[in-house]
């Protein structure tokens, strides 16, 4: 009897958590218009299901970015390395820009932990492997993947949030540096504008030698512009609509 409850307690935990991460997939979609989220869904779980949670490649996301195709924003977008919070701070009060947790993709899955298993067709949110465990995991792909399409359709002018409170600001290893910076293209950016993020104890800042190898991973053509903005100056301009964009910093 006990064995009996047991696994019942544990297949119903273990049935809600997977329809829970479903229902938050699905509940978070539908906020999108446009979208066939049931379609989504399908293309999404068709990713990592039935799969070793570390096999899982960037491509196994295509049909995914297929079914959600991102909508170019000229001179609005914002990419961000290490500023998530202050840029998302600032994103969520104002409408200047937009960075890829406001597309559909995006906002469905972040913070979110998903994985699959071998032999199984459910999704797994407990016990799926780290940013950093292997290299082709679930979630990490998936990130590898939707920034790569994100910066695809970057135009314009773009912009990108660095931490000043880091040693390197630009790093190599990083989604920004090694994902989207490199698919910025002339014919479609203008200019890279970064906005470096200056707390009282900074170390760096505009300055940083980092930021050369930025310049230099650059395609010819796009211009390169960085301004040190403080953290607070980033929180004002987010609380006073009043503000123009394009007078923040
Ligand atoms: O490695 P990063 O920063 O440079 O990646 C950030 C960069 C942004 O410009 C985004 O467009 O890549 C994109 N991106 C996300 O939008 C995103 N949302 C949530 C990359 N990673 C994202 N996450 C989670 O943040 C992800 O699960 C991983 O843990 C971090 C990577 O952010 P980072 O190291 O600060």
């Amino acid at each position: 009897i006990v064995i009996v409850i047991i696994a019942v307690v544990l297949g119903l935990t273990l049935r809600q958590n997977r329809s829970e991460f479903e229902s938050t997939f699905l509940s978070r979609c539908e906020k999108f218009n446009q979208y066939d989220c049931k379609k989504v869904w399908g293309a999404f779980q068709q990713a990592y299901v039935n799969k070793d949670p570390c096999k899982v490649p960037v491509e196994a996301y295509d049909p995914l970015i297929a079914a959600a195709l991102f909508k170019p924003q000229c001179n609005r977008m914002m990419f961000w390395s290490k500023t998530k919070d202050v840029v998302h701070g600032f994103t969520e009060k104002r409408d200047c820009f937009v960075t890829l947790e406001d597309t559909l993709l995006g906002s469905v899955l972040d913070g979110l932990t998903w994985c699959g298993k071998e032999g199984s067709k459910d999704t797994f949110t407990n016990g799926c492997p780290g940013w950093s465990d292997c290299e082709n995991n679930t979630v990490r792909s998936f990130w590898i993947r939707a920034s790569a399409a994100f910066a695809d359709v970057a135009c314009g002018d773009v912009t990108a949030m660095l931490n000043g409170s880091i040693n390197t600001p630009f790093n190599p290893t990083s989604i920004f540096a090694s994902v989207e910076v490199p698919r910025f293209i002339a014919s479609r950016v203008k200019n890279l504008n970064v906005v470096m993020v200056i707390q009282k104890n900074n170390i760096s800042n505009c300055t940083d030698p980092s930021l050369k190898n930025l310049t230099q991973t650059l395609d010819t053509g796009i211009t390169f512009s960085c301004k040190d903005v403080s953290e607070s100056r980033i929180q004002e301009c987010g609380a006073k609509p009043e503000i123009a964009c394009g007078a923040c910093w």
